[in-house]
């Protein structure tokens, strides 16, 4: 059985969401953040060196990196669900917003997150990068929402899961107010059961 180590306020609620969309048994570990520093605990460490969340470990395998992660999980689905096969059209659109969450949109809404937890009352040399990222990312995202239900077309996917943790990251910093298919589709994915069931373990 997979045992996933969560950390709580993290990434890993993505593993636990797909995991209950799957209705697949795991054990759950959970790792809290350090109050003062949030970072993750000596706990974490001791499983994986880099000490970041998801990481799961099934009999010798110890994996982390959220999108790997994903994907192991779906080989392990004997009914191929939340992924188009190969031979779909879809399956490439699938692949390419699995990736795009902690690719191209990871970078300009973490960085962002980052800067933003320094005090500081004045422009920062990445400032205009960073918006010109986010409105292009922001863009192809409402764009594509605009067309398609989902990311991957017309079915639900775990490459939504994927993308709806980093937009739920770029909500708190409220950076979707412009981008009206984006929050309909946020919160639509709120109200799936599986994802609330993953949310309330914190
Ligand atoms: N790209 C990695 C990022 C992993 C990551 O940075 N996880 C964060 C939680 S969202 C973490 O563990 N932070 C705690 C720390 O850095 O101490 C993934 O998608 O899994």
């Amino acid at each position: 059985m997979i045992t996933v180590h969560h950390l709580n306020q993290s990434r890993s609620k993505r593993v636990l969401w797909l995991l209950e969309e799957l209705n697949m048994p795991y054990q759950l570990v959970k790792h809290q953040r350090d109050e003062q520093t949030h970072l993750a605990p000596e706990s974490l460490r001791l499983i994986h060196p880099l000490a970041k969340a998801p990481v799961i470990v099934d009999g010798e395998l110890t994996l982390c990196e959220s999108g790997a992660v994903m994907e192991y999980i779906l080989n392990q689905d004997s009914q191929h669900r939340l992924r188009p096969g190969l031979e779909a059209s879809s399956y490439y659109h699938y692949l390419e917003w699995l990736h795009f969450a902690e690719g191209s949109l990871g970078l300009p809404v973490l960085t962002r997150l980052f800067m933003g937890m320094e005090t500081r009352d004045q422009q920062q040399p990445m400032d205009g990068y960073i918006a010109k990222e986010l409105a292009l990312d922001f863009s192809y995202i409402e764009s594509r929402l605009s067309a398609n239900p989902y990311f991957s077309g017309v079915e639900f996917s775990a490459a939504d899961i994927m993308m709806t943790i980093m937009l739920e990251i770029a909500s708190t910093m409220d950076l979707l107010t412009e981008y009206p298919k984006t929050l309909a589709f946020l919160q639509t994915m709120q109200q799936r059961p599986a994802y609330q069931r993953a949310a309330s373990q914190g």
